[in-house]
């Protein structure tokens, strides 16, 4: 193993509080029905994705213009909340357990849905740290299709047998297991049959890797 990719949202850091906030703004102006037992519904899936589980209880159909222009107005109000993290939204944990690794020498990469990877990476003190960053910009599928981690291996030029995958969605594993990617898997991910490590927290990483 040469090299590590991390999930970012539910491994290096969590937003999930931002995502709910600022769906349950849509949604609530859109009269339709958001708890949070939707929102965990919500992990790991790509925006547009996202919205059509938020509008499977809207009373009408609405128009790809329309669905365009809430994912837009969803993501204005996330993206001024994300304005409230900072290096303190990163755990002891998860900054040490990098540093090892690093030290260790594993090559350090992302693989994210998220469009805002690098804006969530800057606000948390990461933004120059990793040496690839895969995410939501430069993939056309999203996970579970392995596209975008397969995109992180090929900018390390490495071949995803050398790469570990750490996920803390089922989507994620199905991807990284698709992709030929042995997994890692936190919280509900370390329950998917494919997960090759299961871990209860992000540390047990020095365990399995050192
Ligand atoms: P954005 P990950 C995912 O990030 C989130 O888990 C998911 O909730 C979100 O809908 C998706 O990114 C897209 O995010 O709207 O910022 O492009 O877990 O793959 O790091
Ligand atoms: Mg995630």
């Amino acid at each position: 193993m040469k090299a590590v990719i991390f999930d970012l949202d539910g491994v290096i850091c969590f937003t999930d509080k931002y995502h709910y906030q600022a769906w349950k703004a849509l949604a609530d102006r859109l009269g339709i029905y958001f708890d949070e037992i939707i929102n965990n519904r919500l992990r790991g899936v790509s925006r547009m994705a996202s919205l059509d589980i938020v509008l499977e209880r809207a009373e009408r159909a609405y128009s790809q213009e329309e669905k365009d222009a809430f994912a837009a107005e969803k993501n204005a109000t996330y993206v001024e909340l994300l304005q409230q993290m900072s290096p303190r939204d990163l755990s002891d944990e998860v900054r040490e357990t990098l540093n090892a690794l690093r030290a260790g020498g594993y090559k350090l990469a992302i693989g994210s849905s998220s469009k805002n990877t690098k804006l969530i990476l800057s606000r948390i003190g990461l933004g120059d740290f990793f040496d690839a960053i895969s995410d939501g910009t430069n993939i056309t599928h999203s996970k579970p299709d392995p596209e975008v981690f397969l995109m992180a291996a090929e900018m390390l030029s490495l071949d995803p047998a050398e790469c570990l995958v750490v996920e803390d969605a089922k989507a994620g594993i199905q991807a990284a297991h698709a992709g030929g990617f042995k997994s890692a898997g936190i919280g509900e991910a370390a329950e998917h049959p494919d997960c090759t490590y299961p871990i209860a927290s992000f540390g047990e990483l020095k365990k399995i890797l050192l």
